[in-house]
């Protein structure tokens, strides 16, 4: 492998200085597997727990300083994210595979989520009501939890922990943050951003390593008073189980399988635009990724048939080559996974529509053509999350059908329907069981300051992101007072 000019030395943040790990291990750049992205500092149980005991002992002091000092760290956080979104984007593209452009708008939306909780450590919340007893009065604070662990996946290395890390500090928690294997220089840029914050040490310590290891130190620590997961529903659902059983306050954010309606009044090119966008584009990676389009019988084959062209014409390469469409999948393992699903599908009797095979470009990389299927609600590849650029058509006889099709599966995550009908689109919002509703737009691409999660098998617990982020990270004190 060739070391790059820029490969990065990441170190484990820990009561304020930076640690060696007890192994050290590397992140690849999926474009081109022959450059080192990062060689970082993997921690064991040990060391975790040194990061928990300082993070632990951080938090009573953290937790009573003024929100104007927490706003200030916030925003000064945020600003650096901002200034130096290019250079960050480029780290990113090169280590997660994202296009520069998509990482570069993801590296500025971290930014932006900094300072959004920023104004949140301001602005607060209370209230203050009359008691049902005579001269009492009621009030009703929000008080942090304690110590956060903040566990993350690969595929928004630096919007997932932002939208963690930022309000846990805004409502004065303190933070023990992992984040996935294939990211590690990601996860340091953030938190060198974050060291240089004036924050007291402890508040804020990074831990990188395996999930086994580091992950589940964290989920099984007394010290740990929250966590916060996003991934798979494999590892969401143990953690659950885990974390529960010591009464730990738990957020999940997994997967999804989420369904595109295109109704037959629908403008056609529209939706074609939102189906190519939210299925392929970060080349499928996206939870929010529409992988069930669905679409009335009357304009099912003009869809396909445009979906096609859109899809040939695609351009699938290096992730910083100027006009890069879709990138690399992000590892050996999730492109195995992703052919073995091309090959499932076809042997259970979906209809290959084409994509779905291993590219060779320049360097050699992980790239694979998107892929689309003609399935039967019965079949896998229209049940399982498969987390890369394979999405499958449905053909539903009306929209009453459409939206059966829609809630049909064991997710809840998003759902979206193109239609020009306002009253087919307000039912679609209405009786989609889901956590977010799309209307004429992909159903991947969300805003920063608004809630983000699902119901059945995607989530778990409160909503992140927008004020809704409060009712997660800090818990609710009643006080009485008899004036
Ligand atoms: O996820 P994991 P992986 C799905 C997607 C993908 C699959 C596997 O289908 O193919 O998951 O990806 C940490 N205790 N999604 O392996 O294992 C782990 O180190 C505590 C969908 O990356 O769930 C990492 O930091 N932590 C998803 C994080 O959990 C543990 C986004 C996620 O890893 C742990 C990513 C343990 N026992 C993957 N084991 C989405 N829908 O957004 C692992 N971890």
């Amino acid at each position: 492998m060739k070391r790059s000019d820029l490969q990065q030395n990441a170190r484990q943040y820990i009561n304020g200085r930076w640690e060696t790990g007890v192994t050290t291990g590397i992140s690849e750049n999926p474009s081109d597997t022959r450059e080192v992205v990062a060689e970082y500092a993997r921690a064991d149980r040990n060391q975790t727990e040194l990061a928990i005991r300082a993070a632990a002992d951080a938090f009573p002091h953290w937790s009573q300083t003024t929100p104007q000092r927490r706003a200030d760290v916030l925003d000064q956080i945020g600003s650096e994210i901002l200034v130096r979104r290019e250079e960050l984007g480029k780290l990113l593209a090169r280590e997660e595979g994202k296009t520069l452009p998509e990482a570069i708008g993801e590296a500025a939306r971290a930014g932006h989520i900094f300072k959004f909780f920023a104004g949140e450590a301001l602005r607060g919340d209370g209230e203050t009501l009359a008691s049902v007893r005579p001269g009492v009065q009621v009030d009703i604070t929000r008080e942090p939890l304690g110590v956060v662990g903040l566990i993350t996946p690969w595929n928004f290395p630096f919007a997932i922990p932002a939208w963690k890390i930022a309000p846990a500090l805004a409502y004065g928690n303190s933070v023990v943050f992992k984040p996935a294997e294939l990211v590690p220089a990601c996860g340091w840029a953030l938190a060198e951003i974050i060291s240089r914050a004036a924050l007291p040490a402890g508040t804020f310590n990074l831990v990188m390593g395996s999930g086994r290891e580091v992950g589940q130190s964290i989920v099984d620590s007394p010290l740990v008073d929250a966590i916060s997961f996003t991934g798979s529903v494999v590892t969401g659902e143990h953690i659950l189980q885990a974390a529960t059983r010591r009464r730990a306050k738990v957020q999940l954010e997994m997967g999804g399988k989420n369904p595109l309606v295109v109704l037959a009044d629908a403008d056609l090119d529209r939706a074609v635009d939102c189906a190519v966008q939210g299925a392929y584009f970060s080349t499928g990676q996206h939870c929010t990724a529409s992988s069930r389009l669905i679409v009335e019988s009357t304009v099912h084959d003009a869809f396909v048939s445009r979906v096609r062209h859109r899809l040939a014409a695609l351009k699938i390469g290096h992730a910083l080559a100027q006009g890069t469409d879709i990138g690399p999948v992000v590892d050996r393992h999730q492109l195995e996974r992703n052919l073995a699903a091309i090959e499932s599908a076809t042997a259970e009797g979906a209809e290959h529509m084409g994509g779905g095979e291993r590219l060779n470009r320049a360097t050699t990389g992980y790239y694979m053509s998107p892929a689309l299927f003609l399935a039967k609600p019965e079949h896998r590849v229209a049940r399982d999350e498969i987390f890369g650029p394979v999405a499958c058509v449905l053909r539903a006889d009306d929209y009453e059908h459409a939206l059966v099709l829609a809630n049909d599966t064991p997710f809840g995550l998003c759902a979206g329907i193109c239609t020009t009908s306002l009253a087919r689109a307000m039912h679609f919002k209405r009786h989609a069981r889901v956590g977010m509703t799309m209307v004429n737009l992909p159903t991947a691409g969300v805003d920063y300051h608004v809630p983000f999660g699902g119901r059945k098998a995607s989530s778990y617990g409160p909503r992140e992101q927008g004020r809704h982020a409060a009712e997660f990270y800090t818990t609710v004190k009643t006080g009485y007072v008899l004036a």
